[in-house]
Parts: structure tokens; sequence; C-alpha cells
């Protein structure tokens, strides 16, 4: 009886296979059925998957009709009667499925007329809300008439906003009579967006017009349709099957009021008349306005640089010019430059630029540290260019001093590695709060990374808040790995790379204290930073100076800390309601003085010394220290392989104690390659190698 009822149920159901495909990949079965694992073991066939309950969401929606229950209950009972050799009665049930010739989707509420029955397909309000608070979500244009008196009969099958259509029936007396219909849409098409929007402006010869249908467009129509005031060449192209159209000229003059006409003469594919004004009635034109913005004679401004202040620049810094508009990259390593002040040596460097929001952002990433204490000039030289080759005429000059402290460095994260494995999603913290998850979530970035040091990946996090929510949080949670294992004090600066977006959106730092404690009141953060910048900053916690914002804990960041997450809110203010950041080398830092010449605070040199210099190997400039236990006339110099003296770094008489000095090999033009330096006091002598690697 199996074989009959598989056979019968799977026709009945119009199920293309045997057995559900669903249960097959679920119980892991090697497609020789029976699928469903229990049949396997007993031999019994798998009737009631036939009609989809396990798999299929369009069956699923056809199995909350009664009517298609009575398809399945039918093929069981004509199981019964082919079992017993009982004949079937006459069958005369006409059924079929209404959906919508274009997006094929099922049609609610449409009627099905016969032999003066009809039957209207279910829709939310007669039976999708008990399943459903979508209303529009459900839909099976499921029909069935049964008992039709004769063997040839007219259908004619109409809904709501839809072209009626009439088919000739040949009723079978033996199965059922399947009758699929598909009807086109009455509605006539209309423009549902554009770019430029109505009365809006381009940039002629860079930008196109695009015009986006409610339907595809028979696309001759519409483009002899097409009336452009002043006249201009035009190109047209359509995509998106035929509902996008994108009109490109490079004939708009500058300056001028454009019109566009679309007549209705122009219609969608199935004949029916354009809606210009988008009433729901076809038969009218759509006048689109937009002007053409004047050319662009300027050349390009600088309205943002990075580091801010001028003095107390740190040893490492990275340095950012923003521009108004894009600039042209030709020649660029040619036209910004860093150099010494005193001599005007150039620093090398690699530069990166982005194109954001349609404005350039320079970077500009040293390739070594700078000597502390020492001024630096920032060039951004005449000739850099807009697109349109507009100029910059005069060079500028920015002066940077350096500090005199460097920064230790202990790495946390520097996102090479795991990002998606120890950093968890923002929404699955729980403390995340007022955002849209869809459009919100962190990946690993391979194009916009911190060039400072070796990085080759950063951390991007795409954000959108509801602005709909009454509070805002998003919780980039640090989950797992190595970069847990960091502990540290609140005597240091923490820092991170952000590269942000303008969005004026928050930012902060959390962190556990009273770790391995981990109570919910053990979560500290930093103040908020707003992200008012666009392109790569150091942001900088300084955890003794700069105090602790409001979260769950008291505000004291107290025992051993460890990173958490961070953190960030949309600002209600002037906040954008979505953006992109960027995350770079997450680490702990320490200031450390360096002292140029200058005494040691040391205890009293018991002994002569000369110590090796760092870093080695240099360039250009290295430190060198020494000790002297007594009042002497003291030499350091430098020789070369061959013995020959090219340096002097000092000749003087120098009080007992413990010194340092810089030695810049750039002072005396030397080139790569392997020296000596030698303190002689008195008797004492002693020599060290240094190695100039330029
Ligand atoms: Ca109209
Ligand atoms: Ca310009
Ligand atoms: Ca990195
Ligand atoms: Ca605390």
């Amino acid at each position: 009886m199996s074989d009959i009822m598989v056979g019968l149920l799977s026709s009945a159901m119009r199920i293309p296979t045997r057995g559900s495909i669903g249960d097959c990949t679920f119980y892991n079965c090697d497609f020789t059925g029976p699928y469903l694992h229990v049949n396997r073991e007993s031999n019994m066939p798998s009737e009631l998957s036939e009609a989809g309950f396990h798999t299929s969401s369009v069956q699923n929606q056809r199995n909350m009709n009664a009517e298609w229950k009575k398809l399945e209950a039918r093929s069981f009972l004509w199981t019964f009667l082919k079992f017993h050799n009982v004949p079937r009665p006459p069958v005369r049930i006409i059924t079929g499925i209404i959906s919508d010739i274009e997006g094929g989707i099922p049609i609610n509420g449409a009627t099905a007329l016969i032999d003066n029955k009809t039957y209207t397909t279910d829709t939310y309000q007669s039976l999708f809300y008990l399943y459903s608070n979508d209303s529009t979500q459900l839909h099976n244009g499921f029909y069935y008439i049964e008992n039709l008196s004769s063997d040839t009969l007219e259908l004619i099958v109409t809904a709501p906003n839809y072209l009626p259509d009439t088919l000739s029936v040949v009723v079978s007396d033996t199965f059922f009579t399947y009758k699929d219909v598909q009807l086109i849409s009455s509605l006539p098409p209309k423009v549902v967006s554009s770019n430029p929007v109505q009365n809006d402006s381009i940039y002629p010869g860079r930008q196109d017009i695009i015009f986006n249908f409610s339907r595809r467009m028979n696309k001759a129509s519409v483009e002899s349709s097409l009336v452009f005031t002043p006249s201009a060449y035009l190109n047209f192209s359509w995509v998106n099957s035929d509902k996008t159209l994108i009109i490109y000229s490079d004939s708009l003059e500058f300056s001028t009021n454009y019109s566009i006409e679309i007549l209705p003469t122009a219609t969608d594919i199935y004949g029916n008349l354009f809606d210009g004004n988008g009433d729901g009635i076809g038969g009218d034109t759509l006048i689109f306005n937009f002007k053409t913005r004047q050319l662009d004679i300027d050349p390009p401004v600088v309205t943002g640089f990075y580091p801010a202040g001028n003095v107390n620049i740190e040893l490492h810094p990275l340095i950012r010019i923003n521009f108004n508009e894009e600039i042209s990259f030709v020649n660029i390593y040619s036209l910004i430059k860093l150099v010494k002040a005193s001599d005007q040596t150039q620093i090398t460097g690699t530069i990166r630029h982005y194109v954001l929001n349609d404005k350039s952002v320079l970077h500009f990433f040293p390739s070594i540290k700078l000597s502390p204490s020492e001024n630096y000039q920032f060039k951004i030289l005449a000739g850099i260019k807009d697109l349109l080759d507009n100029q910059i005429a005069n060079d500028s000059i920015i002066n940077l001093q350096t500090g005199n402290t460097d920064l230790e460095l202990t790495g946390i994260d520097n996102f090479e590695a795991n990002l998606t494995t120890n950093w968890w999603q923002p929404s699955a913290s729980g403390s995340t709060t007022g955002i849209i998850p869809g459009e919100t979530g962190i990946l690993e970035n391979s194009l916009i990374s911190n060039l400072l040091t070796s990085s080759a990946k950063s951390m991007q996090l795409n954000y959108s808040w509801d602005i709909g929510s009454s509070s805002w949080l998003l919780r980039e949670y640090l989950s797992a790995g190595t970069p847990r294992d960091v502990l540290f004090d609140n005597s240091y600066l923490l820092q991170v790379y952000i590269f942000g977006d303008g969005s004026n959106n928050q930012f902060r730092f959390a962190v556990d204290d009273n770790v391995p404690q981990g109570g919910a009141a053990d979560h500290e953060v930093s103040p908020w930073y707003t992200i008012d910048w666009t392109g790569w900053k150091l942001i900088t916690w300084d955890m003794t100076n700069d105090g602790t914002g409001t979260w769950i804990g008291d505000g004291n960041l107290d025992g051993s800390l460890r990173f958490d997450s961070f953190q960030m809110s949309y600002n209600q203010i002037n906040g954008a309601q979505k953006g992109t950041v960027y995350f770079d080398d997450l680490r702990l830092a320490k200031k450390v003085l360096v002292d140029i010449n200058d005494e040691f605070v040391s205890a009293l040199p018991s002994n002569y010394s000369l110590f090796q210099n760092y870093p080695n190997p240099f360039n250009p400039s290295t430190i060198i220290q020494y000790q002297i236990p007594e009042d002497n006339f003291i030499t350091i110099k430098v020789y070369d392989i061959l013995g020959k003296e090219v340096a002097i770094v000092v000749s003087e008489q120098k009080s007992m104690g413990a010194y340092r000095i810089e030695f810049d090999a750039s002072d005396f033009g030397l080139t790569s390659g392997v020296y000596f330096y030698t303190l002689k006091a008195g008797d004492f002598s002693e020599t060290k190698k240094l190695i100039l690697m330029k």
C-alpha cells in the first residue's frame, strides 16, 4: 500500500521528489531512501513527509489551507480504494496556484470563478493572521473547487490590482485538474526613486542620472518618450532586470537647470502606461528637474591636520592631512614631505590615500622614529591638484617639535590574527542595546591599517543605530585569546589607533578591574571620546590622570586590570545614524624620559665605563651612554673600519657622573657601515662597535 500511497501523494501535492530531502539531509542518509530514519529502520515510506511538513516554506504556507489538506486526504482515500480494487468515483476537481507573473509570488485574495462556483485565495485577514504578525509575510495563492458539472469549462481569475485572465479548462474525471494561473499586475509603472533626487544637483560629466522604476520597463518605449531639456546627447543603459535606467551624458553644461520629462507613452513590458505623478493611475507625465553644479575652479583646501598642536609631538607620529575634496594621487610622494628643520633632511615614510565622502584623507607614516626635542617641518607643497587639475598655488609649512619622552609599548592586540574568534560580534553582548543588528558587525580589514607598525590588518566595525531606541551602547567585547592574558595596572596609558568616520558618535575603552574577581561591578570605563575625525588617530586613555566614565563599576581602577571592550554610543545631538570605524594596535604605553646631554640622577659611578649604544643598528641617530668616577677631560670619537677618525662626539672637561649623548651620523655625512666609538679619559680607553644602516 505504501507504493500506491507515496505515488498518489507526491502527484497530488505535486512534489517532485519522493520522501523528504530535508529529512534525508537531517538524517545524513545516502539518498537511497527511505529518507526518514525511522522508515529506514522499519521499511516504512515517509508518506506524511510528502506534504512537506518538515521542509518547505512554500508547502507549509499551503498546509495552512484546509482544502490543501483535502488534496492529501483524497489521495489517502484513493490509496485505500485502489488497494481494495474499488473504482475511484469521478473526481471533477480543479485546483492550482495563482501568482504574480513578474515576481512569481502567490497572490492573496485572488478569485477563481468556474461553473458558477468561486474560490478566493487566503489572505492575512482570512487565515494568515493566525500564523504571523506581518500582514505581508504569508501567501499561498491556492484555490480548490470541486463538484464541477461538465468536461469543458471557462475559468475566470481576478485579483485586485491585476488584469483578469480567462482560460479554457478540460476537467478530468480521474484525477485532480491542475490549472496554475499567472496574473499581470494592472498597477501602472512609476518611478520609485532617483539619483539625483528631484531638484538636486550633479557635477556634469562625473555623475549619472538614475531612475528606478516599480516594474520591468519596455526599454525602447521609455527611451523614446524621454524629453531632455535643454537637449543633450544621452547614453542609456538598463540594469536590475530592466527596472533601472542609467542616463549618462558628457555634454551637459555647468550651472544649468535641466528637466527630464517621461511621457505617458512609456510602458512596462506588459503595456501598462507610465504613471508620472505616482497616483496609481497611468497615462501621465513625470517632470523631473535637476541642476548641474558650477565648474570647479578651486584648488583643494586642507581642512584638517593631525597631530593637533605643534609641540610635544610623539617620536613616532602618524601625520594626517584632510582635504575638502578628492585630490589626485599623482606625484603625491614629491608633494608632501617631512624634513628636519635644521638641515632639511627628508624623513622617509609611506603615504596612504583614502577617499571618504568624496574627500581625500592623506596619511604619512614615517619609517623611523624622530629625534627627541627636535624641530621638524611638514610641507604641503604647491602642485597638489584636485581631479580637475586645479592646483594648490603656495607651499604651506607646518612646524612640529618633538617632545622629550618616548613610549615604552606593551601590545594587547594588533588585530593580525584570530580577530573574529577572540572578539564577539557586538550583538552577542547582553550590554549592547540600540543597534540594528543586521547592519552592525566586526570583520577583518586588510586595506586600512596602521603602517607605523608592520600592520597588515585592522578590525573594521560597521554600526547602525536604531534611532527609535531610548539608549545606545555598542560593546565590542574581547572574549578570548592571548590578548586577554595581558594584565596591567592603572599606571599605564591605554592606547588604540582608530580610523574615525567623522560621525560625532562616541567611543570609550572598558577594562575589568580586580582581576580575577570577575563580578559585574568589576568593570570600569574611560571617559567618552567624540569621533569627530576622519582617518587614523591615536587615542590615549591616561588611566592615572584622565579619570573614568560611568558604567557598572565604582569609578576606581582597582587592582589588576584587563582589557574588556571598545564601546560606542550614539550622539543624539549631531551623530550619524550609521558609520564604520577601524581599530588597530591596541596596546599599553608608558612614557619614558629621553634626556639628551643630561646628567643621570643615579648613584655616583665608581668606575669608567662606555656602554653599548642604542638603538643599534641605527639611522641616523643613536644614544651613547658613559660614566666617569672623577672629574676629567674626556673625548668620545668615532672611527671608520680603517681606523680613520670620522666624528668627534664629545671633547671637553666633565664632572664625575653618568651621561648619555645623542650621536647623529647625518651631522657628519656618514654612509652605511660599521664604525667604532672610543671613550678616552686620562689613561682609560674603551671602544665599542656601532652600525649605521641607512
Ligand atoms: Ca497618474
Ligand atoms: Ca576643486
Ligand atoms: Ca594590525
Ligand atoms: Ca573599580
